[in-house]
């Protein structure tokens, strides 16, 4: 699936800190124009309106492992520590070292196309956590996910949260209250636009522009609403989640090259990322 249009060996054998190295460092993508051609409509949507869904993703043999996997790790998760994880709700964190099944997920083509396509620049892993609200949790205080940048705003797109629900998301389960059109907003403050609700059945993605207002809905049915966030940004920036240590070596290893790039093993630029000049992956 990886597609250069730029070798990095030819950007380490120019200055790294000169213009020509760099350019063609930064022209490296994962997905081909072509895939991110086909997914012009949902990247055009994520810039208008500030979210969109990939219906149909998962299949349910996929799914069945990630419900099992994620039941698992709830035996041994702690509830929530304040409001905003949810006192009913549990957030596994460091999920890329601890279920395997999570890393198609990270590197589904459709999903990779509409990142790069709307952040327009490389891209990695910031955080993959599940975010699980059992019956009674309340909703969540609405929030943008990009806010700990504290670049002040308006910034041009720099992360982009994906969920993946695990259980059919309903209006009585918690489905995630979304606000359009609210991710250009020019300041911090939230712009009190009107909301809706992203309800989609378990197997789909649901993307938002780092910037965009949303919550978790309160669940009010009798069953746990699972989902699993993983969220992109700018491959220069730092990650949200410590991904070089939350990530065993050894599990690094038995990773897919995109994965491992995908979390952060890999040179941005032509140098943001290298150990001993070289890149990472050559420590493996
Ligand atoms: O699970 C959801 O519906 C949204 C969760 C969320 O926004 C968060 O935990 O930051």
């Amino acid at each position: 699936m990886t597609e250069t249009t730029a070798n990095p060996k030819q950007a380490f054998a120019l200055d790294p800190m000169g213009k020509e190295a760099q350019d063609l460092a930064a022209q490296e993508r994962i997905t081909s124009p072509d895939q991110r051609a086909r997914m012009a409509v949902q990247i055009e949507s994520l810039d208008r309106e500030g979210w969109v869904i990939l219906p149909g993703l998962l299949s349910p043999e996929h799914l069945a492992a990630l419900r099992t996997g994620m039941d698992e790790l709830h035996k041994v998760t702690p509830f929530g520590r304040s409001p905003f994880e949810g006192e009913n709700a549990q957030r596994i964190y460091g999920l890329m070292g601890k279920m395997p099944a999570v890393w198609e997920l990270a590197a589904h083509p459709d999903v990779l196309a509409v990142v790069e396509g709307h952040l327009n620049d490389q891209i990695q892993l910031s955080s993959a956590a599940s975010y699980s609200i059992f019956p009674g949790q309340a909703a969540q205080v609405l929030h943008e996910d990009d806010t700990y940048y504290r670049t002040g705003k308006p910034f041009p797109p720099i992360s982009v949260s994906v969920a993946w629900p695990i259980d059919d998301y309903r209006q009585d389960n918690g489905a995630t209250i979304v606000m359009p059109r609210s991710h250009k907003q020019p300041d911090y403050d939230n712009p009190g636009l009107p909301t809706t609700r992203a309800v989609t059945p378990a197997g789909s993605a649901i993307l938002w522009d780092g910037s965009l207002w949303h919550a978790g809905g309160a669940n009010n049915s009798d069953a746990i609403r699972r989902s699993i966030i993983l969220t992109y940004n700018r491959g220069w920036l730092r990650q949200q989640e410590n991904l070089y240590l939350s990530v065993p070596r050894d599990t690094v290893r038995q990773m897919p090259r995109v994965v491992q790039r995908l979390i952060g093993w890999w040179v941005v630029g032509a140098t943001v990322g290298v150990v001993d000049g070289f890149s990472p992956l050559k420590t493996l």
